[in-house]
């Protein structure tokens, strides 16, 4: 059964109801921030933002402690932020600089930060699936309670690695989450082009998985089903599924005419823009006044400020570096 949580913001407290806020619009303006960089030639190779979806990253991961693991996608700029990889670390990364996070060698697709146990960052459509599914199994192994994370799109349920990977956590009760952002389109095909069950939830629900549904648009929606899939998971309950209905605003990739879907069709998801239309609640319900959200904001202009200048000054990676880190040790 797949169950979809409501959420009340007249429940929220005015701190938690501005770190939502704030971190949302920190996902929001770093990505503009980037994409100005990216049109300058700062940053280069491919860039995928998540514009629209700033409500899954952020609601999803409030039920997340720091000694869970997080596993992503190329499209990982805000899931890294708000893991807590340092923007600046993240930026240097884009500029290709030894000061980021991948040591300039991965770029905005390979993002990795073993502190914040963020483990990528992958270009491969649902690469990421097997690798959270292997941490889970390790600390099943080990006896630990924590929870590995997985974020993939719906075109990820098209690959035998998601496939393989619901069935094994499932067989061996393992403490992973599938967070599937549905934002419609694969690149530039529709799910319903693509897919003959179109209802996600119905495929891994196939698994024996358990799964939540949610408004992606909506930060309390993402928050309550995935506090309560993570909730289940690290209570022994084995893998959950969760999937958050969801649109990215801007195209694919840097390189995206955008010619498979219409523009009354994006317009009509703006209007639910998941960090306007939130802010515009917290205004109603008088949990945020002007001056609070003009302090929001210059807070979060402040650290992307500080980190495009610690990009800036950063050391570009040397080409001899080129095969560093390639092998922990030497294969013979
Ligand atoms: C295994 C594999 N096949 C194809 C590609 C090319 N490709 C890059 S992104 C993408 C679409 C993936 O869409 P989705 O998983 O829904 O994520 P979204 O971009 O919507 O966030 C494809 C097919 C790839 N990177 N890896």
């Amino acid at each position: 059964m797949t169950t979809t949580p409501s959420a009340d913001p007249s429940s929220l407290e005015r701190e938690e109801a501005h770190a939502l806020l704030k971190g949302m619009l920190r996902v929001r303006r770093f990505e503009e921030r980037c994409i100005e960089l990216y049109s300058a030639a700062r940053i280069r190779g491919f860039m995928h933002v998540y514009i629209g979806e700033e409500a899954v990253a952020v609601g999803a991961m409030q039920s997340l402690r720091p000694d869970d693991a997080v596993v992503s996608t190329y499209r990982e700029h805000g899931h890294a932020l708000v893991r807590g990889v340092p923007a600046a670390s993240i930026l240097a990364e884009m500029y290709g600089k030894a000061e980021g996070c991948s040591r300039g060698h991965g770029g905005s697709m390979h993002l990795f930060d073993l502190a914040a146990r963020f483990y990528g960052g992958n270009a491969i459509v649902a690469g990421g699936i097997p690798i959270a599914v292997g941490l889970a199994l390790a600390d099943k192994l080990q006896g630990r309670d924590r929870v590995s994370a997985c974020f993939f799109g719906e075109g990820a349920v098209a690959e035998g690695a998601f496939h393989e990977s619901l069935n094994l956590a499932a067989l061996w009760r393992l403490p992973v989450v599938f967070f599937c952002e549905n934002n419609l389109y694969a690149m530039g095909t529709a799910l319903t082009r693509s897919e003959s069950q179109t209802d996600l939830t119905a495929k891994a629900a196939s698994y024996a998985v358990p799964t939540w549904a949610a408004d992606g648009m909506d930060v309390l929606a993402c928050r309550a089903a995935a506090g309560q899939a993570v909730a289940a998971t690290r209570a022994g309950a084995g893998p959950a599924f969760v999937e958050f209905r969801t649109y990215r605003f801007r195209a694919h990739s840097m390189y995206d005419p955008e010619l498979y879907r219409p523009k009354a069709e994006v317009q009509r998801w703006k209007q639910r823009d998941p960090v306007e239309t939130f802010a515009a609640a917290l205004q109603d319900l008088g949990l945020l006044d002007r001056a609070e959200h003009d302090a929001l904001e210059r807070d979060v202009a402040a650290e992307i400020d500080d980190a495009v200048a610690f990009a800036e000054r950063g050391t570009l990676e040397p080409v001899e570096a080129l095969t560093d880190h390639v092998y922990r040790r030497r294969v013979r």
